[in-house]
């Protein structure tokens, strides 16, 4: 991993409610783009699914003219999907099978000092509320890759439901890693559907909330926009302002009943550290584009020298 030292050890803990069933498989995308990342299997340009990938079974199954065509699986990817659909319908936990997955992907290159968890093994699944003029109700609930990957978030959202959140439980291992970690960092990830969905099965909040470790997070917004674009639709659906300030006083600062205790936003938002400083979070301005290892080694080492802690 850039940044970390040889015997440092990371915990991913991944967004799993934009996991979906298609074609008869369970498919995970962010526990697969975390895998596929670090195990060096992903396609760079694209982030997310395999490098060298084919789209036969794709094609093939257009010709059948199968429904959603939109949303495509590679060839190669088909095989983790394949793995994970026979072992969950055989009975293991979605953090078993992830286990099993990254015996591949993470174990020959990071031994144990990598391990990806699930949030939850529950079935726990995003939908978007959007206008439909069509329906009786004047509106129609689509899953989540519907509205990020066919409607590409450029229609406005009503509301973002998170479906079976409520009643699910962290998965194996999730708090005990928040609660015996050095440090805690949320990513420049969707507030909403990525750290928001992690944040909300209950439990996890709070285990954020009381953990000895410093937490610390990266701002996904840059200037006036999202570093990875289409956020702004599911911001304003929860009232968030699209700037780094209002997304690190969104998550709040721990002393004031949030999850944080700093924020790092891009150089360039340099003039919103004073409202984040008000808002009693320590935030520091660096440069936040991921664009290589070295750049991204270095928004690690900001996070860790921002709060002090026994890292
Ligand atoms: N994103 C697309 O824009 N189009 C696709 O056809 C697509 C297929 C796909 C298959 C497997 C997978 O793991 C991810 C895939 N993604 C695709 C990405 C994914 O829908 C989203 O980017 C994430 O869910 C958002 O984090
Ligand atoms: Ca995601």
């Amino acid at each position: 991993m850039p940044g970390a030292s040889a015997d440092t050890h990371v915990t991913v803990v991944a967004n799993t409610a934009d996991d979906w069933w298609i074609h008869g498989l369970k498919v995970c995308p962010d526990l697969d783009t975390v895998m596929y990342t670090l195990g060096e299997g992903i396609d760079v340009e694209r982030g997310w699914g395999r490098s060298e990938e084919t789209w036969s079974a794709k094609t093939e199954l257009e010709a059948y003219g199968v429904e959603p065509t939109w949303f495509g699986l590679g060839d190669r990817d088909i095989a983790t999907h394949l793995v994970r659909t026979q072992m969950l319908e055989a009975g293991f936990g979605l953090s078993q099978v992830t286990e099993a997955l990254s015996r591949r992907w993470l174990e020959p290159l990071h031994g144990d000092r990598v391990r990806l968890l699930p949030m939850s093994d529950d079935r726990v699944e995003t939908h978007v509320a959007i206008a439909d003029p069509d329906s009786a109700s004047g509106r129609r609930v689509v899953h989540f890759q519907e509205y990020w990957v066919r409607l590409r978030a450029e229609v406005p959202a009503e509301a973002v439901l998170v479906v079976g959140q409520d009643s699910s439980t962290p998965g194996p291992g999730v708090l005990d890693a928040i609660a015996g970690a050095d440090l805690v960092v949320l990513p420049p990830s969707n507030p909403v559907v990525s750290v928001g969905t992690i944040l909300g099965v209950p439990g996890i909040r709070d285990a954020v909330r009381a953990t000895a470790a410093p937490v610390v997070g990266l701002s996904p917004i840059v200037g006036a926009s999202h570093v990875h674009g289409m956020a702004r639709q599911l911001l304003t659906s929860i009232g968030v302002e699209v700037s780094a300030a209002a997304v690190g006083i969104h998550y709040g600062a721990r002393s004031r009943g949030g999850v944080l205790d700093g924020w790092l936003v891009d150089s360039r938002d340099a003039d919103q550290l004073p409202r984040l400083e008000e808002a009693g979070i320590a935030a520091r301005a660096v440069p936040l584009m991921m664009t290589d290892h070295d750049a991204t080694a270095a928004m690690a080492a900001a996070a860790v020298a921002l709060v002090p802690g026994n890292v």
